[in-house]
């Protein structure tokens, strides 16, 4: 199950988990109401015939997907693209991750800008609106695997913030932020 938190504001290594004392949890309604981001449990052990992720896939149109293993070994430039997935930015388009295996953090920023961290784990699936400000870190155990969906043909540009004038930027701001 994820779990969610404010995030204190200590420099220390980013892959801790950054709880404030005591801890701020967020549930995952609130989380929707102030970042718009939704959260599903979906088995990851045969999801390739899960009926409840197909079901996902055509209602939502995620018609493109692939893996993504984040280690050293087998994710090429690693260094550069874990300080790239840690980099605040947006996107034009959601993001979609299903955890297969491991775990990692993604950190939004909610309506009043502050970071709210989400631990996910295996059987996670993650969608980040497109437009809101994000970013990604492993945990101390340091590897992830995941399935990366898109609608069409995927665009992974990150867009470094400020990005206040991108159009989903704006779109984001319109409908999220003004509920
Ligand atoms: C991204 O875009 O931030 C990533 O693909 C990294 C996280 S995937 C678990
Ligand atoms: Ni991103």
């Amino acid at each position: 199950m994820v779990r969610a938190w404010f995030m204190d504001s200590s420099d220390a290594d980013q892959r801790l988990p950054h709880m404030q004392d005591p801890p701020q949890f967020v549930d995952l309604d609130t989380l929707r109401d102030v970042s718009g981001v939704e959260y599903y449990q979906i088995s990851a052990d045969g999801y390739e015939s899960n009926k409840e992720l197909q079901k996902m896939r055509e209602d939502r149109g995620y018609t493109y997907h692939d893996q993504i293993e984040i280690t050293k070994t087998k994710l090429p430039n690693y260094e550069e693209k874990i300080k790239a997935f840690f980099e605040e930015h947006l996107h034009s388009d959601e993001e979609i991750r299903f955890i297969l295996d491991g775990s990692g953090y993604f950190d939004v920023r909610d309506k009043n800008d502050k970071w709210i961290r989400i631990e996910c784990v295996k059987d996670d699936l993650i969608i980040l609106p497109a437009g809101i400000y994000h970013r990604f870190t492993l945990d101390t155990k340091n590897y992830i695997k995941a399935l990366r969906l898109f609608v069409g043909e995927p665009v992974w540009t990150p867009i470094n913030r400020p990005a206040d004038e991108h159009p989903a930027r704006i779109n984001y701001v319109k409908t999220v932020m003004a509920q």
